[in-house]
């Protein structure tokens, strides 16, 4: 190995290979998704495999596929794998409607995909509290104050609040080199009026890593790469559905063309500016009880 390369890998690259294997090695530390289908019949992945096959069989007859496009396909779905962006495929093109049918009976409020970046565990901060952050942490800072309830009113005292976002660079902790392992991720628990107040600063407007394959495939097809600036948060609380979202700022840019199809109005933030520079937002979450 050369001292650039060892240079390199010791210093780790914000590369789309490095954020894309770290996703992988994330999702693969959960217990194994394999568990939770253990009792799926055998004629519900039939009918799920069959109409899967079926739609790719309708798109090739439709347009004509080529062995060419055949070929690039099949070296393109290889290299995803290679590159580890089987999470950021999925969840910035398939997830969404995943979410939307998970979550069609809820009453309380909306949430949205979890993407891949989440990590559990985050650092404790309380009812108020910031999250953890560098010393002149870049963007200009964020006061969220909120409340959470159940459907019917009731304040969710203890109910538990994770968060999560890129920095002012647009990168995740944990997914990128150089970043502090808990940056701009903290945990945060509802007093007995289920309030809570958490201080961070307002991430950017965010670019999918471009130089994998997600990359490759945005480029082919003349695709953009951008989410708008994104919170996203985790609430729970006992006897209740656990909610996903994730908070968006009006007048984002891509807040109408998200390359993850992930923005609803209702998470759209209504922020106050402050004489300071620094912005207020005041946006709580109504939980849906679990039924049965
Ligand atoms: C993100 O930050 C994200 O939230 C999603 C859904 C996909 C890729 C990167
Ligand atoms: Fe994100």
């Amino acid at each position: 190995m050369s001292i650039d390369t060892a240079a390199e890998t010791a210093a780790q690259t914000a590369t789309a290979a490095a954020s894309g294997a770290s996703a992988t090695e994330r999702f693969q530390t959960d217990k194994s998704p394999f568990d939770a289908v253990r009792d799926t019949p055998a004629e519900r992945v039939d009918l799920l495999a069959r109409e899967v096959l079926a739609a790719v069989h309708a798109t090739i007859r439709a347009h004509k596929v080529t062995y060419a496009e055949y070929n690039a396909l099949k070296a393109w779905l290889i290299q995803v794998g290679e590159d580890g962006e089987w999470p950021l495929f999925l969840d910035v093109w398939v997830e969404h409607v995943v979410e939307e049918v998970a979550t069609e009976h809820r009453e309380g409020s909306k949430g949205t995909i979890e993407g891949p970046y989440y990590v559990p565990g985050a650092p404790e901060q309380g009812a108020r509290g910031a999250v953890p952050m560098r010393d002149g942490e870049q963007g200009t800072p964020l006061t969220w104050t909120g409340t959470v309830t159940s459907v019917d009113g009731t304040p969710l005292r203890g109910a538990r609040m994770e968060l999560w976002h890129a920095d002012a660079d647009g990168y995740y902790s944990q997914f990128a080199p150089g970043l502090p392992k808990w940056n701009l991720r903290g945990c945060f628990t509802a007093d007995t009026a289920g309030a809570f107040e958490i201080r961070t600063v307002r991430p950017a407007p965010y670019q999918i890593p471009t130089d994998g394959s997600c990359g490759r495939l945005i480029a082919a097809a003349g695709w953009h790469a951008w989410r708008p600036a994104h919170l996203h948060v985790k609430v729970s609380a006992p006897g209740h559905e656990d909610l996903t979202a994730q908070l968006y700022f009006p007048g984002d840019a891509h807040n109408d063309d998200d390359i993850a199809s992930a923005v609803k109005p209702e998470l759209v933030l209504d922020p106050r500016q402050n004489a300071d520079g620094s912005v207020t937002v005041d946006y709580g979450f109504v939980l849906d009880p679990v039924r049965g």
